[in-house]
């Protein structure tokens, strides 16, 4: 049994992932485990795409990368997908949104090739992330917040903070 949770931090690049996660772990002492890095540094990768500007991800490499540190608790996962991690690692998985006029300038910003930038925006409108996280792990682990303005995400940062405490109440041994 772990002694902290596990919380995936999902969503469309741009919709303020990295920047949710680095408060949190700040605030709880959770670890930000960043998979964009893990990719990188730990090579889980075949290749890079050039065209996307992308590493192209070998998932069983990153998971046998993360799994043993995963497996103890405390981690909050920064990834834009959420469907390899097996269930029974998560606690709560948290699908970030953002208005497309809002991303569009976000990933603009980023100087995103056009067709990276297109994909992305068509993704967040379809609501791909949602639907994969709804699709993989139960129900009533997978929440769904906003992140267009700095006092939502303050105010989604508080909710976490909340939840994290009522799970280690509900876990104590
Ligand atoms: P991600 O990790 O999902 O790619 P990020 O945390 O790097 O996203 O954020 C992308 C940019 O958007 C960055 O400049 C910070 C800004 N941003 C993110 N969330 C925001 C929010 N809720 N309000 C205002 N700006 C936000």
């Amino acid at each position: 049994m772990r002694s902290q949770p596990n919380i995936i931090v999902t969503g469309t690049p741009g919709v303020g992932k990295t920047t949710h996660c680095e408060s949190l772990a700040e605030s709880t002492g959770l670890k930000h485990l960043s998979i964009n890095n893990v990719v990188k540094e730990r090579g889980c990768h075949d290749g890079y795409d050039d065209e996307f500007k992308s590493w192209i991800v070998d998932e069983d490499k990153l998971l046998d990368a993360i799994e043993d540190e995963v497996k103890q608790g405390g981690y909050i996962i920064d990834w834009h997908a959420c469907d390899l991690f097996p269930k029974s690692w998560i606690d709560l998985v948290v699908v970030l949104r953002v208005d497309s006029t809002l991303l569009y300038d976000r990933l603009k910003a980023r100087e995103y090739p056009e067709a990276k930038l297109q994909e992305n925006l068509d993704s967040e409108i379809m609501e791909v992330l949602l639907q994969e996280a709804r699709d993989s792990y139960d129900e009533e682990i997978v929440v769904e917040l906003t992140s267009n303005t700095s006092d939502e995400m303050e105010s989604n940062v508080e909710r976490i903070e909340g939840w994290i405490k009522q799970w280690k109440k509900d876990n104590a041994a």
